[in-house]
């Protein structure tokens, strides 16, 4: 943590210069990483309202000026107040629209809660199981993102601290799994490779989809490249990419690998179940402030350089 507020922070005396530019701002968090070498995205920090260390991880939230309170985890954001409807709302609706009725939804990752407050929109939904490593995040998300943390209340909801769970789970179980991870240096390396994807292909049904979090295409064409050839091999119905935009993420946009196991036939692309502004699922939680029908299909739309890499390798 030390090294994350060094990055920024109201404790932050360094104003470290290379070549005659200022490389830190004194009061601003920058986040950098090898995973996005030669670039850092900054946000002004008003106060630090937490810091730790979990067993896994660093865990840090800041009130910054303009995006609402900010959870930092091992020197990355993963949530914000202000942006974080446009993941946690296509991460979830992308799959749990494509297919009918869902009834068992896993969630792994996603301690935040901002996954499950979306899943629990559903009524057709009768179990959402969530299987989380870190307990620091469930409670720091409890103490300062109740509007996250709502997804916990839902009595559907049964909370694993673990990573035993998917391992145990019995095959052809869920309708759904959502993969809301962090990036894959630390505790979420493993939710990137082959034997996870197969772990999770067992634990769905016949016809049952996965998206899972799978980086950016202007930063990580090599991850994804390597997802995607994981899960055809794995997953022998759908496998599709699809993106959104996330200001304070690296590059400021964030892709979802979608497949589906074999059985009935899913089209991502195009919604079964469509939510409109007068549907059900809004009304008890709010509106959703991101994702429509439109939206949905739209973001299978790849820009020609990723097209070129991604379908070729999609089906
Ligand atoms: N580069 C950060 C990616 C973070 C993705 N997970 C965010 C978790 C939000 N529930």
């Amino acid at each position: 943590m030390e090294e994350a507020a060094a990055r920024g922070g109201e404790n932050s005396g360094s104003d470290a210069a290379v070549d005659g530019v200022s490389a830190i701002i004194p009061g601003w968090f920058s986040e950098m990483s090898p995973m996005w070498p030669g670039e850092a995205h900054s946000l002004k920090v008003e106060k630090i309202l937490y810091q730790g260390y979990s067993e896994y991880q660093d865990v840090m939230v800041f009130q910054s000026a303009t995006y609402g309170k900010v959870l930092v985890l091992d020197g990355v954001i993963q949530v914000t107040e202000r942006d974080e409807c446009a993941y946690q709302e296509m991460i979830t609706h992308l799959p749990l629209c494509s297919i009918q009725n869902p009834k068992k939804v896993l969630v792994i990752g996603g301690g935040d809660g901002g996954v499950l407050r979306e899943v629990s929109r559903y009524s057709s939904v009768e179990q959402i199981d969530i299987c989380e490593i870190d307990k620091m995040v469930v409670e720091v998300s409890k103490q300062f993102f109740p509007n996250l943390a709502i997804g916990f209340e839902d009595p559907r909801v049964n909370l694993l601290i673990g990573v035993a769970f998917l391992k145990n789970a019995p095959e052809g179980t869920y309708d759904a799994i959502i993969v809301d991870s962090s990036d894959p240096i630390g505790p979420a390396q493993e939710l990137f490779k082959k034997p996870f994807f197969e772990t999770v292909c067992m634990a769905l049904r016949p016809g049952g989809v996965v998206c899972t979090q799978a980086e950016s295409i202007w930063l990580h064409m090599h991850i994804i490249e390597d997802i995607i050839s994981n899960c055809r091999q794995i997953f022998k119905g759908s496998v599709k990419y699809a993106w959104t935009t996330v200001p304070t993420y690296p590059s400021g946009v964030i892709g979802f690998m979608l497949c589906s196991t074999a059985g009935p036939f899913v089209d991502f692309q195009h919604p079964v179940h469509l939510i409109d502004e007068n549907d059900d699922l809004n009304k008890s939680m709010g509106p959703l402030k991101f994702y429509n029908p439109e939206i949905h299909s739209a973001a299978f739309c790849l820009p020609s350089f990723a097209k070129r890499v991604i379908s070729s390798k999609a089906r």
